[in-house]
């Protein structure tokens, strides 16, 4: 069983998926005589880390056998946002559990060790591999400088996931569809297809089934820009979430590019080697903030096969879910 403080500063930090965009999903919890009395989370990209949100929610004294805990090391660099090692120290915490080492070398141990070098209690978590597991894409990005990849795919128990006549198959149950999107959409950031499902699928790829869910960003792999311009992906209220990305030395049609960029769809242009994209630059172009955009941490790959096949490949994958459908 988890230590139920760092749980909920866990259900706290996930209040931020989708909004922390490239950065950490955090949650705090201050704790007098075992029991809860202040909170915070880092709600979105640029805004109050979760420290200072507690602190800053938390008008009270500190005392002195007050705890702090906190899913994530406190930073100690100036980001967005001043240290949180600081605000700590100012407002006169002396003890502290964190869950997990922040791998952002500007943080990475030196949070811990400013809060212990001002007479601070610091104490780990035992629930390490929990907090990590919550940050696997924040610890993917800043380590591997990629997303954490999930790669999605539906087939028959005989393999099969098209027709005879090359149509798609419908292969997942409701029951499976609700699950996929409560425990694997709602848990990632972002849903890469190739352009090809889009073209024979003209699917949605939202969050449906889960009440209060963020809506991933939307990224479709295609090179030569065949997208059509009706699909739902650049059609619907979700369009600018909707991330198309294309060979860079194409010639296709600068005039179907600036009319998808118009109606707020995200273009990204990437060098290709053959028929791969320049991965290292497709995940820099993925992750890093730009201007309004925030970046990402998590992608799950829904196919088509190609797709699979090229992620799988070229090794660019953490974890792959296989939903099998009944043959009816
Ligand atoms: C914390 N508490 O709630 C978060 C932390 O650019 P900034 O200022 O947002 O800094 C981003 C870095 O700060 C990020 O890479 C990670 O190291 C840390 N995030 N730290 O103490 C928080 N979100
Ligand atoms: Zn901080």
């Amino acid at each position: 069983m988890m230590d139920k403080h760092m749980q909920r500063c866990l259900d706290l930090a996930v209040q931020g998926r989708g909004l922390v965009g490239n950065g950490a999903l955090v949650g705090a919890v201050l704790v007098r005589d075992t029991v809860s009395i202040a909170e915070g989370f880092h709600a979105g990209f640029g805004k109050l880390h979760a420290e200072r949100d507690l602190l800053n929610r938390f008008t009270g004294d500190i005392l002195p056998g007050d705890v702090l805990y906190v899913n994530l090391e406190p930073c100690c660099h100036h980001g967005k946002t001043p240290p949180c090692t600081d605000s700590i120290l100012q407002r006169g915490i002396k003890h502290v559990v964190y869950g997990m080492r922040d791998p952002d070398t500007r943080v990475s141990g030196h949070g811990i060790e400013a809060l212990r070098r001002a007479g601070v209690t610091v104490r780990a978590s035992r629930d390490t591999a929990a907090c990590e597991y919550v940050n696997r894409g924040f610890i993917s990005v800043r380590t591997n400088g990629r997303p954490w990849i999930t790669l999605k795919q539906a087939r028959m128990p005989d393999g099969s996931i098209a027709n005879m006549d090359g149509s798609p198959k419908n292969i997942t149950s409701n029951a499976q569809n609700i699950w996929s999107h409560y425990y694997l959409r709602a848990r990632s950031d972002a849903i890469i297809v190739g352009v090809g499902t889009i073209i024979t699928d003209n699917p949605k790829l939202t969050i449906r089934h889960h009440e209060g869910a963020h809506q991933p960003y939307r990224i479709v792999l295609d090179p030569h820009l065949r997208l059509p311009e009706n699909s739902r992906v650049v059609t619907d209220e979700y369009r600018e979430r909707t991330i198309i990305c294309t060979d860079k030395n194409t010639s296709a049609n600068e005039v179907k590019k600036n009319a998808l960029q118009a109606s707020g769809v995200r273009v990204v242009s990437v060098d290709m080697h053959r028929d791969t994209f320049d991965w290292a630059q497709l995940w820099q172009a993925l992750t890093a903030p730009a201007d309004d955009y925030i970046g990402m941490t998590s992608v799950l790959v829904e196919g088509g096969r190609r797709t699979w096949d090229l992620f799988r490949r070229n090794g660019m994958m953490d974890e792959e879910v296989t939903l099998v459908g009944v043959p009816s």
